[in-house]
């Protein structure tokens, strides 16, 4: 809430654009009366009022992508879906939010629930769905209690269940909590786990919106892409498309965090820069600068300060050599040992790896002991070629983006901290443990 706090105070001149989070910190903004008061299911009664087809080209005109991680187009995604099927269609919200560094989804969800529930019944319309699910990682018991209540409001107002305001349209909508597990991010293992098996990867194609759940086509989204509907139906494409570049328009969420005077989500047009957004967060913490950044999440390439004024769309981050991801922003200031920060990521994807390919499962746990050894100083510059090897044995090669994602900090901290690395082992870790907000616990 920092950030929208922020935005308010500066007001006009403000680059930050809240939508989604406008009236988060309302008192009880999660309420069905709140929504309503703040134009709450107008949308989804012009939507239920407008031919299916119709939704899928403003959506698809509007040029929303998806917000989950790979920037796929939304309304093309919608569009796969093939007509005159026997099969039923599913819509399944990805709601398993667990990149590390990435923190919008639960609070939109726990602010705002309806402007999901809103979304996902237009989504789910215009794909000519009539079961919809959101699955929410397990360990968010309060978010998961939101929605439930919330969805229990939207049930007994009629906008879900049979012949939704009269419009003869009928959905169910099901939240089914996981057991916490990263890999349920990914689309495909988490459509496994939805029908209650093992959450690991399928193999793609076919994509979920040809064979998805239960076999049958399946819209996959984000939550704050399927949030963003809902708005874009109102205030319509030529509106959406006034904020941010031509190929990346509309408005998002940024997730600051770390070595920020004042972390918090961030809503600005995409094509913002880390340098504007530093300036509505107060800056890198007072006294210190900027060292690495991950523009969305730990499994995007590090950037360093010479990416202050990339432009952070898909196509400006990808030119900077990283990936815009989650938009999770990570601040590292100069006190960060970067070998310990990759050590603890690299620990992440070892622990999250599902096992089912060869290079990940193998491949996570030698790069952890490789940097174990290097951050205890104890490495060798063989290490590095190790890593490197190790890596690129990986990358491209595992089942899923689980291991492209784990071996991204390393390739690139090693682009840019190289130096640091044979420091460590020259003469240990240069860095004070207890400085550093990866200080142990
Ligand atoms: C039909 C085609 N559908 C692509 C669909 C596909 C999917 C979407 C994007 O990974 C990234 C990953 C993480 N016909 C299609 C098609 N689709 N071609 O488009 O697919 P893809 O393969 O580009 O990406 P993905 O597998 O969805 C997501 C990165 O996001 N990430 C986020 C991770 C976050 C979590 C979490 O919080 N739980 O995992 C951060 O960077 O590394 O690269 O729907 O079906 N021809």
């Amino acid at each position: 809430l920092a950030g929208l706090r922020i935005a308010r105070e500066l007001g006009e001149e403000s680059l930050l654009t809240p939508v989604l989070s406008r009236y988060w910190d309302e008192p009880e903004s999660w309420t069905l009366a709140t929504y309503l008061r703040h134009a709450g299911y107008q949308a989804l009664r012009t939507a239920l009022d407008t031919d299916p087809d119709q939704i899928i080209a403003t959506v698809k005109d509007s040029g929303l992508r998806g917000r989950g991680g790979a920037g796929f187009p939304t309304g093309t995604k919608w569009s796969f879906i093939p007509q005159g099927d026997e099969r039923p269609h599913y819509l399944v919200v990805n709601a398993d939010e667990s990149e590390p560094g990435t923190c919008k989804d639960m609070p939109l969800m726990l602010a705002t629930p309806h402007a999901l529930i809103e979304g996902a019944i237009i989504a789910a319309y215009a794909i000519r769905a009539r079961h919809a699910f959101i699955y929410l990682r397990g360990e968010v018991v309060p978010v998961l209690r939101r929605l439930q209540a919330a969805v229990a409001e939207a049930y007994q107002a009629g906008y879900l269940g049979r012949d939704i305001l009269g419009s003869g349209y009928d959905l169910e909508l099901v939240v089914h909590a996981g057991a916490g597990a990263y890999i349920c991010g990914e689309e495909t293992a988490l459509l496994d786990s939805l029908e209650g098996r093992r959450g690991q990867p399928r193999l793609r194609p076919p994509f979920p919106a040809v064979a998805g759940l239960y076999a049958s086509p399946t819209v996959v989204n984000n939550v704050e892409s399927i949030a963003s509907v809902p708005p874009i139906i109102r205030g319509g494409v030529d509106w959406f498309r006034s904020m941010g570049p031509v190929e990346s328009p509309g408005f998002t969420l940024y997730s600051l965090s770390g070595h920020v005077t004042t972390p918090g989500q961030y809503e600005a047009p995409l094509g913002i820069t880390l340098r504007e957004l530093l300036g509505y967060a107060g800056g890198v913490r007072a006294g210190h600068t900027l060292k690495f950044w991950t523009p969305g999440g730990s499994s995007t390439p590090i950037l360093t300060g010479e990416h202050l004024d990339v432009p952070l769309d898909y196509e400006h981050v990808a030119g900077a050599g990283s990936m815009l991801g989650t938009k999770a922003l990570q601040i590292f200031d100069e006190t960060t040992c970067v070998v310990r920060t990759v050590l603890r990521w690299s620990e992440f994807y070892a622990h999250e790896s599902c096992g089912k390919c060869t290079p990940c499962r193998e491949g996570t746990y030698w790069l952890v002991q490789i940097l174990e050894r290097l951050e205890r100083g104890d490495g060798s510059e063989q290490d590095l070629e190790k890593l490197l090897d190790i890596s690129d044995n990986i990358f491209g090669r595992a089942f899923c983006a689980l291991g492209d994602g784990a071996v991204s900090p390393i390739t690139s901290s090693l682009k840019y901290f190289r130096d640091e690395y044979l420091a460590h082992f020259e003469s240990g870790c240069p860095f004070d443990p207890h400085e550093s907000i990866l200080a142990p616990p």
